[in-house]
């Protein structure tokens, strides 16, 4: 069983909740509890390897203007960075959320950087009242070396199960080189983080 462990980061209202739970249930439901990060479990099977996935969905409003993220530089294995295409500010919070991560990773490893960022632009549907062009949004991904595109969770659920998968697929081809780097098993680090965290856990 392989771990993999993915951070959907952005702004408040982005829509980070939306594709988490549109990737694990199909369903777009419209409205979703924001009061308290959390973590989705599941287990899927991904070109014939069983995945434990774990999914911190954060939720942004008190972190909004703070980038530490210390702490979930080191959870996560890769990261998706939801901004809103109608809503210029999310996009500066992911520009900022991409340096951050970059600035964090680089020193560790740079090719790890390179390919397990995901870079989305979600509400695509919104496009009538589109502030933040294509174009921007793929000179940010190439500038950050790392993959992007645009959706909607509410209309697009295969665009967002393609995503997930390109995450996992680029995560997990990263293993090689991260297991080089951790200490010792990566469940008790699981349980040493989950015990600082304490975050609330749901399984889909
Ligand atoms: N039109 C449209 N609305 C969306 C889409 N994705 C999310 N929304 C809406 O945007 C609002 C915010 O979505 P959330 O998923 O709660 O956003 P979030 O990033 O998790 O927000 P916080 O948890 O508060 O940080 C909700 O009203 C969603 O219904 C989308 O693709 N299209
Ligand atoms: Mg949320």
């Amino acid at each position: 069983m392989t771990e993999v462990k993915v951070a959907v980061l952005g702004g408040s209202g982005a829509g980070k909740s939306a594709l988490a739970v549109r990737f694990l249930t199909r369903r777009f439901i419209g409205e979703y509890a924001s009061s308290a990060d959390c973590i989705y479990t599941k287990h899927l099977c991904l070109d014939g390897r069983q995945i434990h996935l774990e999914i911190y969905d954060l939720c942004s409003q008190p972190q909004q203007g703070k980038l530490s993220l210390t702490d979930e530089l080191h959870w996560a294995d890769g990261f998706i960075i939801v901004y809103d295409i109608s809503d210029r500010a999310s996009f500066a919070f992911a520009k900022a959320l991409l340096y951050r991560i970059r600035e964090s990773h680089l020193a560790v490893c740079k090719k790890m950087v390179e390919s397990s960022i995901f870079l989305v632009g979600n509400k695509q549907d919104l496009c009538h009242m589109r502030e933040v062009g294509w174009d921007e949004g793929q000179k940010l991904a190439i500038e950050n070396k790392c993959q992007f595109c645009e959706l909607s969770a509410a209309e697009h659920y295969q665009e967002v199960v393609a995503m997930f998968t390109k995450v996992l697929r680029n995560t997990t081809s990263n293993f090689k080189v991260k297991e080089k780097r951790r200490p010792s098993g990566s469940k008790s680090m699981a349980k040493l983080i989950n015990n600082v965290f304490g975050k609330r856990r749901k399984s889909v």
